[in-house]
């Protein structure tokens, strides 16, 4: 009798979402280096490159959201092309983006030619999203053992500074210009005793802090406190411990609506994909708080489950195909889906910019907190490149055998060059929901390009 209730149980009852850790699964992501400007959150991260087996990194991405948990794909915003001085094939190594006086600084960890090879360049934009421009055409920190993850803390006063180093822990005084530095090159005074690599120097309540990668090999995330931003740095703890089934683990923490979250990478997406460890690694993130006395108590390691959305999505405002919480692929129809299988992809298309593509029969977005108010929605409608007829996008709330809005049957445009607004209309959208677009059809490599979707009001 309990075993039937059980089962009747599993059948009905709404099944949990799926989960949203981590942050990125159309790319495989490292190295996180969030920067919050005008109420958006723009995580930049390395890129570890799909057939990477050790490091295989030669770009920077950007990723951006205003409720931490669905992000947006903002492409690459520069490269190893952006620094033609530096090492091209590989060793885009971590980096942070600072703004200071409405300009954007990009720190980039590359490699030259010989021995050391680690040196810090520094791109400049205009816009968060880039372009990126190499500021001086040879680095900012000439080659040192170690010298990379480079982390730049403006204080109160104006006066900025980086750090960085593997195993060791340096700093400069940059100068105004934020590209230049005064002063030598200095070895931190009270290098935490775990520290590593992967460096992350902020102030909160008149306290400066430095979290970091902690010894390797598994890293954590380590934090050490100080009063002032020269050190010395006393050692408080750890935020994450290691963890067997990462090897790194390099940290970004930002405030963001009210909380505190940290940034930091797991290995679940390429262990989804085979079992042979690969340098594929994957942004995660998840809030933490304070105590009273500045301390952060030791966090889990990573959860599956990411952030919960922190306000609802408007689907009555132009979407991005490429802003999701979660995408995967089905196993088979109406199947559980796979802890996670590579599907889609992001590309950036010359005429309509970042878009989604690579789309086959199974895949799927996940929309998390999307508001459709009381009235709800009478039609969907997206914009969409196909050269044939017949793919299909299926809408349906909360899970993805959930309640089924409609289906929008995709009519060829001419080209996967020719874009066209094409749309359904839907029912039973009420009230704030996540929605799953199921891609369903035969035909590859993409059955269509996504670029932008919307609701109509009722
Ligand atoms: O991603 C390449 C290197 O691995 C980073 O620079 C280090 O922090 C470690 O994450």
């Amino acid at each position: 009798m309990l075993a039937f209730l059980v089962f009747v149980m599993a059948c009905v009852w709404p099944r949990p979402s799926q989960a949203e850790n981590p942050v990125v699964q159309t790319s495989y992501t490292a190295d996180p280096a969030p920067l919050v400007h005008k109420g958006v959150v723009y995580l930049y991260t390395g890129h570890d490159e799909d057939d990477a087996r050790d490091f295989k990194m030669r770009n920077w991405r950007l990723y951006t959201s205003t409720d931490m948990s669905n992000w947006t794909d903002k492409g690459v915003v520069a490269s190893l092309a952006t620094f033609p001085w530096a090492m091209q094939d590989n060793d885009a190594w971590a980096s942070q983006v600072v703004e200071r006086n409405g300009k954007f600084y990009l720190y980039a960890s590359v490699s030259v030619q010989g021995w050391p090879k680690s040196v810090i360049a520094v791109a400049v934009a205009d816009r968060p999203e880039g372009p990126f421009k190499d500021a001086l055409g040879k680095p900012l920190i000439d080659k040192g053992i170690g010298y990379f993850d480079p982390t730049v803390f403006v204080d109160d006063d104006g006066q900025a500074y980086m750090y960085w180093g593997n195993p060791q822990l340096y700093y400069v005084k940059l100068n105004p210009d934020m590209i230049s530095y005064s002063g030598e090159i200095q070895q931190a005074e009270g290098r935490p005793r775990n520290y590593q690599e992967g460096p992350w120097v902020y102030k909160r309540q008149g306290k400066y802090y430095m979290a970091y990668a902690s010894s390797c090999c598994p890293e954590g995330i380590g934090y050490a406190m100080s009063d002032k931003p020269t050190g010395p740095w006393v050692y408080k703890g750890d935020i994450m411990d290691h963890n067997a089934n990462s090897t790194g683990n390099h940290p970004g923490i930002v405030d963001y609506m009210g909380g505190s979250y940290v940034f930091g990478f797991n290995y679940r997406l390429n262990f989804a994909d085979t079992p042979i460890h690969r340098e594929r690694r994957s942004v995660t993130v998840t809030r933490f708080d304070y105590n009273a006395d500045g301390t952060i108590n030791m966090l889990p390691w990573w959860d599956n489950v990411g952030v919960a959305p922190l306000k609802p999505l408007s689907p009555y405002e132009r979407v991005e195909a490429e802003t999701m919480a979660w995408t995967s692929r089905l196993k088979r129809d109406r199947d559980r889906p796979f802890d996670w299988a590579p599907g889609i992809k992001t590309a950036r298309n010359d005429k309509v910019g970042m878009v989604v593509t690579r789309i086959t029969d199974l895949s799927y977005i996940k929309v998390n907190g999307v508001d459709f108010g009381s009235k709800g929605a009478a039609r969907f409608v997206a914009n969409l490149a196909s050269e044939m007829d017949g793919g299909k996008i299926e809408l349906r709330l909360d899970s993805v055998d959930g309640p089924h809005l409609g289906t929008l049957t995709v009519a060829r445009t001419g080209g996967l060059d020719q874009w066209q607004q094409q749309g359904v209309p839907v029912s039973g959208a009420t009230g704030v929901h996540d929605l799953y677009l199921i891609f369903r059809g035969q035909g590859g490599p993409t059955m269509f390009e996504f670029d932008h979707w919307r609701f109509e009001r009722k």
